[in-house]
């Protein structure tokens, strides 16, 4: 830590760290590092990209709700679009300010709206109970592969309606990748994207055409939009590419994320196999304890202050979500407690404001079938090995995670 400002050309009136928010050692376990950014100030500065970051809720949460001030369109990412060339196209919805995000936002908050996902639900529930049918049955497994992945490669794939073939292999590669380009451009980043360019970027153009999705699906639905005249015909792909690429590494990681914190404290298991329905509150509870999205930026537009500190225009200025969910500011002095019988909405998981996640409400009704479905039949987690973390600029889950259930 030092106070001397490398700011480009202009003094930095918040305090300096050369903190690394993308070291393997940080990813590992960040949140006694958040706690010293939150300790550090409102605003921090991180002289090793040149970006403002900010690490408590209060402070996150005035960022967010002011898009005009703290826009998207210059990427949510390090990467300022004015500046860079993206990897890919902008996102026609994330990477966009309003009036254009508006009009986007309305067809897919529309799309995955309670009123339409609940009719998803019957089909999620039957998967979900043939899935742990067969973990109970084998009784050890990886539950990274065989249970966070299957499941949503199998319910949300099929729910927008894409082939089942290639699924496995380039569905979650490709998000890999969207997620690690919110950070810098490092080696997680450059070895990330050499893969997704064997095969994966290819694959999901494809997926996005309108003859190779499903009739029913979500997908399709995207393109009886722009048939409505709600979206330009271009626009359609480029929104079911939203989709593929928001939708299920997330949605695995949460379920990562349940299962380890749960074989972790297996008194708040007990809880929830005691009361399934507790499992969508658990869930929100392993939201808010272990992120699964950490850390975006948002670039201004105008100078601006915050928390006292200036900004001037052109600056990114790092949102730490994962941080925000521990701040005992908002959480108590119980925040770095898992407690499932917790209030945690209003958690800053899925984001808030204008840009608060749009798939939030299917993300939840997966998360909450499997937690029911485990609830009800499982009595026990243990792990059987070290659960191995899977390293991403800025979501956080695992690559494998032996374990066995017992049943109840
Ligand atoms: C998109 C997109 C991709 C990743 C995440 C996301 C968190 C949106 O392509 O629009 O929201």
């Amino acid at each position: 830590m030092s106070n001397i400002a490398q700011p480009g050309e202009q003094a930095v009136r918040a305090p300096v760290t050369d903190f690394d928010p993308y070291l393997d050692s940080v990813l590992d376990d960040p949140y006694p590092h958040y706690e010293k950014l939150r300790e550090l100030a409102p605003v921090f500065y991180l002289s090793r990209y040149n970006a403002f970051g900010l690490a408590r809720h209060a402070e996150i949460d005035a960022v967010l709700r002011d898009p005009a001030t703290f826009c998207s369109s210059a990427g949510v990412g390090l990467a300022n679009f004015h500046t860079e060339t993206p990897w890919r196209k902008p996102s026609i919805i994330l990477e966009v300010d309003p009036p254009m995000h508006a009009r986007t936002r309305k067809v897919v908050g529309g799309l995955l709206a309670p009123a339409s996902i609940n009719k998803l639900r019957p089909a999620f529930e039957r998967e979900a109970e043939l899935l742990v049918d067969r973990l109970l049955a084998r009784g050890s497994f990886d539950a990274v592969h065989d249970l966070c992945e299957a499941y949503p490669l199998n319910v949300f794939a099929d729910a927008v309606g894409i082939p089942a073939e290639g699924r496995d292999k380039y569905l979650l590669a490709y998000g890999d990748m969207v997620f690690n380009a919110f950070g810098p451009v490092n080696e997680r980043f450059q070895a990330c994207l050499a893969k997704a360019q064997s095969g994966a970027i290819e694959w999901i153009a494809e997926v996005c055409e309108r003859k190779n999705l499903t009739p029913d699906g979500l997908g399709a639905r995207l393109y009886q939009a722009a048939d409505e005249g709600l979206l330009a015909p271009e626009e359609a792909p480029m929104l079911v590419r939203t989709l593929l690429s928001a939708g299920l590494d997330t949605t695995v990681f949460t379920l990562c994320n349940a299962i380890v914190s749960f074989a972790r404290h297996p008194d708040q298991w007990a809880l929830v196999h005691a009361n399934p329905a507790m499992a969508r509150q658990a869930l929100e509870e392993v939201l808010r304890y272990e992120s699964t999205f950490h850390s975006f930026y948002r670039t201004t537009t105008r100078e601006v202050e915050v928390a006292g500190v200036p900004m001037g225009p052109e600056q990114k200025v790092c949102v730490f979500i994962g941080s925000a969910n521990r701040d005992p500011r908002r959480w108590g002095e119980t925040a770095n407690r898992f407690d499932v019988t917790r209030r945690a909405s209003g958690n800053m998981a899925f984001g808030t404001g204008i840009h608060g996640c749009a798939g939030q409400m299917i993300a939840r009704l997966e998360g909450e079938i499997v937690l029911t479905a485990l609830a009800r039949r499982v009595k026990s987690f243990r792990l059987e090995g070290r659960p191995v973390m899977h390293y991403n600029n800025s979501v956080r889950g695992y690559k494998s995670m032996p374990v066995s259930i017992i049943a109840a």
